[in-house]
């Protein structure tokens, strides 16, 4: 087998985000753009001659293109085989499965997650190691800093190869098998979950489900495990053959793209009891009740707290991990838990080594996604068994078990306001406005709200000690609630102002007050203090989540 080397000059820009290098599939699909970026994870890489390296995606447009290109490079870096899910596709949660379970080296993930496909949408790709969970800061950097001086990409010359049937195919020395994208993460799932148990909800004529895979990967990820393990009738998954560009949608599980789920569960025509739906690459969830859309920050606080109902996690919890900007509400059940409660940057990487040092069990994000040591990414699907499981055992709906839940442990009323599409200069002027406030935000009263603190959001890894700095803006109330600011980094185009909302509402007689009449006070003082509107010529959020 001929190693190729094939000059190249850096391209600008390829520096990771919050999850991996994404950018429009215009920007990848210029010559030498993919082969650079997986060239410079390769560099960064030592040791993985004969190793075996995870390669999948969510089969966006490009992801087949992209697939080959990187085999064909993986034979050239002395990989000794290439786990490649069926047609190029493997979900998030998924590929991290199938690295854990075959002990790979890592894997290469093609994804922008939740955010739109097709030829004018967007592409992605990130790199995890062999935990499973993506690379940390320190690797995404030196990727980055190798893409500032690559010269050259290696690869070798053959033709594309089928990847449509599962079994074993050669590039030169690199042996590449074809897996069934399902079966290994499903096993998966079967060993936490009590599925019988399931499946009796499943079967009730009481009991109607909906799961909306938005056109994504999860489609047979879904119809697998929902239909045809657990026995739910056809028709329970919706939108479940996966697209190229999700059928011209946005696959982002919120009630504003997934509003039609929203719809159906708020019309009791429908005869729907339940209601779920996964985004692009199958990572996120949304859990959704009878006209009642469980908020992620929630979601993860009632997970927690009914794990002595679920096979998988019976036997406790370690700890529970949450990022920054999510709710205080898993912070209360860790509290009557006993156990720790760990608040990292936005990012699942940041749980990877608390997982790893079995420090937390459960971890959650206010971005849709939940998930446990059982893998190292969040994981849709994961999360909607967990409330399917909870479901069936405490014979409850989805909105009663939430509202008792805030009985017990008071409301963490939350909100997340996004303003898409920004111009960048103007996001980093009201960012950087903000920092330089800090100071004389902090002690200082805004329309009768007293800021007890104000900060920029730095962590310490308790596990490795590493330090991660300016990972947003806080404002912290004196009656403990919060609001908070920071640029998104898994945009593509412009910038993503999103800011979070917080507020505890401790009595019953106050929660079904609606999010954002409870949250006004604090919406009107993050305008005060950010000066959104004059900034950014905004009039409100595009998304209210
Ligand atoms: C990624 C990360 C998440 C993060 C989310 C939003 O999710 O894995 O940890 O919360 O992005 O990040 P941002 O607020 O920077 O846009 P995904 O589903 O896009 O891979």
């Amino acid at each position: 087998m001929k190693v190729i080397s094939v000059p190249s000059t850096p391209f600008p820009g390829q520096k990771p985000g919050t999850s991996g290098l994404r950018k429009k599939v215009t920007v990848f699909r210029q010559a030498r753009y993919l082969e650079n970026f997986v060239q410079a994870i390769f560099d960064t890489l030592s040791g993985q001659q004969g190793k075996t390296l995870v390669l999948g995606g969510d089969g966006r447009y490009y992801n087949d293109v992209a697939i080959q290109t990187i085999l064909r490079m993986a034979a050239a870096a002395g990989f000794g085989r290439v786990l490649v899910g069926r047609d190029g596709i493997l979900s998030t949660p998924a590929a991290s499965a199938v690295i854990r379970k075959w002990q790979a080296f890592g894997g290469i993930i093609l994804s922008a997650s939740h955010n739109p496909g097709g030829e004018d949408g967007d592409f992605g790709i990130k790199y995890n190691l062999a935990n499973g969970g993506p690379a940390n800061e320190g690797f995404t950097e030196a990727v980055y800093q190798r893409t500032r001086e690559i010269r050259a990409y290696r690869t070798v010359e053959a033709p594309d190869i089928d990847l449509g049937r599962i079994g074993e195919l050669r590039i030169g020395d690199l042996v590449v098998s074809v897996i069934d994208p399902v079966a290994d993460y499903a096993e998966l799932l079967e060993s936490l979950f009590d599925f019988e148990r399931i499946a009796g909800l499943l079967a009730r004529p009481d009991f109607r489900m909906r799961f909306d895979a938005m056109h994504a990967v999860n489609g047979p990820y879904a119809h697998e495990i929902l239909e045809r393990r657990l026995g739910a009738p056809a028709g329970t998954v919706v939108n479940g053959t996966p697209l190229p560009d999700f059928g011209g949608g946005h696959p982002d599980p919120n009630p504003v793209y997934a509003a039609e789920l929203v719809a159906a569960l708020a019309d009791s025509r429908s005869g729907l009891s339940f209601g779920a739906a996964s985004d692009g690459d199958g990572d996120r969830n949304m859990i959704v009740g009878r006209a009642f859309v469980v908020s992620p920050s929630d979601s993860l606080a009632v997970i927690a707290a009914n794990h002595a109902l679920i096979p998988g996690y019976a036997g406790g919890l370690a700890g529970v991990a949450r990022s920054m900007p999510t709710s205080c509400a898993v912070d209360r059940v860790a509290r009557e838990l006993g156990i720790p409660c760990y608040e990292t940057p936005t990012g699942w990487k940041y749980f990877g080594s608390l997982l790893d040092a079995g420090k937390a069990t459960i971890c959650g994000e206010e971005s849709s996604g939940t998930g446990s040591s059982h893998v190292r990414e969040k994981d849709g699907l994961w999360a909607v068994l967990y409330w399917l499981n909870i479901l069936a055992v405490r014979d409850t709906p989805a909105d009663v078990i939430v509202r008792q839940h805030w009985q017990h442990f008071g409301r963490n009323v939350y909100s997340r306001h996004d303003y898409e599409g920004i111009e960048t200069g103007p996001a980093d002027r009201l960012m950087d406005g903000l920092r330089s406030r800090l100071p004389q935000l902090a002690g200082s009263l805004v329309k009768d709200m007293r800021i007890a603190t104000a900060d920029d959001f730095a962590y310490t890894d308790p596990v490795d000690g590493s330090r991660s700095e300016r990972q947003g803006i806080r404002i912290l109330l004196d009656d403990g609630s919060r609001v908070v600011f920071r640029l998104s980094g898994t945009g593509t185009e412009g910038a993503t102002l999103r800011v979070y909302l917080e507020r505890f509402v401790a009595d019953p007689g106050c929660h079904e007050v609606p999010t954002q009449e409870a949250l006004a006070p604090l919406i009107g003082l993050a305008e005060n203090v950010a000066q959104i509107a004059a900034l950014t010529g905004r009039k409100g959020p595009d998304v209210i989540s």
